[in-house]
């Protein structure tokens, strides 16, 4: 399928290492898919689902010891330990070469070896990113033909001579004690072992499309980041876009997929990722665009419904896998926070019978539904777009009982990285009122940064002067809450009220508070027609008070203190004005 000497060299060398009883080829065309899809419903890694009420729907259990990411035994391979930062696990690369390849040694024997060739990005794109992932499961194969453009388009789009990104993937016998995430991002090289599941085995997501696409745009002069991006079209038809980083399970895929407040007539909601945005200025008009590197959702079940997410419920209708969730005895699936009530009797996520008196959970709380994005109805138009969308605001954001206000908008670009690089997020199982763990997580990148993240931040600050036209930057907290632990906020759609404001500051259309940390809205500037809340929840939602504010300086000074010298002097700056406002 290729004559690019690259390619075949590397695949004869992990050939020899994993020895493989066959190799095969994965083409992208639908024929082969079926065919796998047959094979391994034959031997029992997926299950058909009920084909009348979910065409092209398969469900897949993962072994127990192995639902989530896995970020302990993730390692930043750099040739030092400082490249790869405080922030990361290091193994020096050639003890860790070494000692992966007593693991992978042999580890296909018997077995099928699959070349899954992949874009990241759309075809021809100056954003894309081509890489070749081996992989002994079909699991993993026929993920990937949803998570990204797989197949002979990948070998069109890197030619003779292009350069790939080299993953690595051998199921073994998913033993957690010897599983390994490992990145080398000089080499351009993946390598999972004893995993099989999505966030460890899908290489192209958070492997290539963050942790090595990150270090790959340090050096080249554009950004990966873990945000969704999406489009608000206004009711004259104009459409803007945003970005926007959460940590993990703070709704990106719901705030990506929104669907407008019924006061908010004529306007809509057009989603272009839930995930990754590569960001890159355009020489031609000085803006900063995005695109969103994926072909798919690779979501969280639980909690998706009509309310939640209607569009993610829709998307998961047809071509879905479904891992972890619950299945019925009509062979389709349900989840807790499913639209439907639980079922009478079903399998649980552990192939064990499940009814609805069993203290336990008949869905993995991280099971996961893999959905083609084309199943969305609410992609935008321009999610393919080679070019990609130009952004006008970024918005960071996580969960905050107390601190964050509801939203507020950094003084300039400078400023906004500081609040990117401040940002955290509470745990969510603290109870009714408390105010949970804080965990730091800057740009939600923390898990995702394949480089020293004082660099990291060094490079936005960089970035920023090369963008003529910056978006502008937000932060918000839709998880705010009163003092008998109430949510303020309705959420959801009604997020929507507060990313108008966000657009309306862009455009100079309204003005605002000046606060010690950045601008508010002027309480009559966001539209709250039809909203039943209080002026007095409003003000709280709004209030920034310094006793939590001193409190969380504290806590963002001893994470910093990890990086050192390495810290940039304007987060330095941009701190000791943030302590002088409170002063
Ligand atoms: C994800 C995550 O799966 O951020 O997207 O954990
Ligand atoms: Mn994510």
């Amino acid at each position: 399928m290729t004559n690019n000497k690259k390619v075949l060299t590397w695949l004869e060398e992990m050939k020899a290492l994993v020895k493989p009883a066959n190799v095969v080829w994965i083409d992208g065309s639908d024929e082969q898919r079926d065919a796998l899809r047959k094979e391994a419903v034959a031997s029992g890694e997926m299950i058909e689902l009920n084909q009348e009420k979910l065409p092209g729907c398969y469900y897949h259990r993962t072994a127990e010891n192995d639902v989530a990411r896995v970020e302990d035994r993730t390692f930043i391979c750099t040739p030092t330990e400082e490249e790869a930062g405080p922030t990361n696990n290091w193994m020096d690369p050639a003890k860790c070469y070494d000692m992966l390849k007593k693991l992978f040694d042999g580890s296909m024997q018997g077995r099928t070896m699959y070349v899954i060739p992949f874009i990241m990005g759309s075809k021809g794109s100056p954003f894309s990113k081509v890489g070749i992932e081996l992989t002994d499961s079909i699991y993993v194969v026929l993920n990937m033909l949803i998570m990204t453009r797989a197949g002979q388009c990948a070998l069109d789009e890197i030619g003779e001579n292009g350069d790939f990104t080299k993953c690595l993937h051998a199921k073994k016998d998913v033993d957690p004690e010897n599983r390994y995430i490992v990145h080398f991002p000089q080499d351009n090289t993946i390598w999972s072992v004893n995993s099989a599941y999505g966030g460890n085995v899908l290489l192209g997501k958070k492997c290539l499309a963050l942790r090595i696409a990150s270090y790959l745009g340090w050096k080249e002069g554009w950004m990966a980041e873990h945000m969704l991006i999406l489009g608000i079209e206004n009711p004259q038809g104009e459409v803007r876009y945003i970005t926007a980083a959460f940590p993990s399970a703070c709704g990106k895929t719901n705030l990506a997929m929104l669907i407008p407040p019924a006061t908010m007539k004529g306007y809509k909601v057009w989603t272009v990722g839930d995930d990754i945005a590569w960001l890159r200025v355009n020489p031609a008009d000085g803006k900063l665009y995005a695109i969103n590197p994926e072909f798919g959702f690779f979501g969280v079940a639980p909690g998706t419904s009509s309310k939640s997410n209607k569009n993610a419920l829709i998307s998961t209708q047809k071509n879905t896998i479904f891992t972890n969730v619950c299945v019925r005895d009509d062979g389709t699936v349900w989840w807790e926070g499913h639209d439907d009530p639980a079922p009478q009797h079903a399998t649980d996520w552990l192939d064990k019978e499940w009814t609805p008196d069993k203290e336990t959970k008949a869905a993995h709380p991280n099971s996961r539904f893999t959905a083609p994005a084309a199943n969305c109805p609410c992609i935008s138009s321009e999610w393919e777009n080679p070019n990609g969308v130009p952004i006008s605001a970024i918005i960071f954001g996580g969960r905050r009982a107390k601190t964050a206000p509801l939203v507020y908008q950094a003084r300039d670009w400078n400023h906004g990285v500081f609040v990117g690089a401040t940002m955290a997020s509470e745990t969510t199982a603290a109870a009714a009122g408390a105010v949970g763990v804080v965990r730091r997580d800057p740009m939600a990148m923390l898990p995702f940064c394949g480089y020293h993240m004082g660099e990291y931040f060094k490079h936005w600050i960089e970035m920023g002067k090369k963008i003529p036209h910056q978006p502008k930057i937000f932060h918000v907290n839709w998880f705010r809450r009163g003092d008998q632990g109430e949510f303020l906020w309705p959420g959801f759609g009604d997020n929507l009220r507060v990313l108008n404001w966000i657009l309306e500051r862009c455009d100079g259309k309204v003005d605002a508070v000046e606060t010690p940390i950045g601008y508010l809205p002027k309480k009559e500037d966001l539209d709250l027609s039809g909203l039943d809340i209080s002026d007095e929840v409003i003000d709280e939602l709004l209030s920034v008070k310094k006793e939590y504010w001193v409190e969380d300086i504290a806590g963002q000074k001893e994470f910093f203190a990890k990086f050192g010298d390495k810290l940039p002097q304007e987060i330095k700056d941009e701190m000791a004005k943030l302590e002088k406002n409170f002063a």
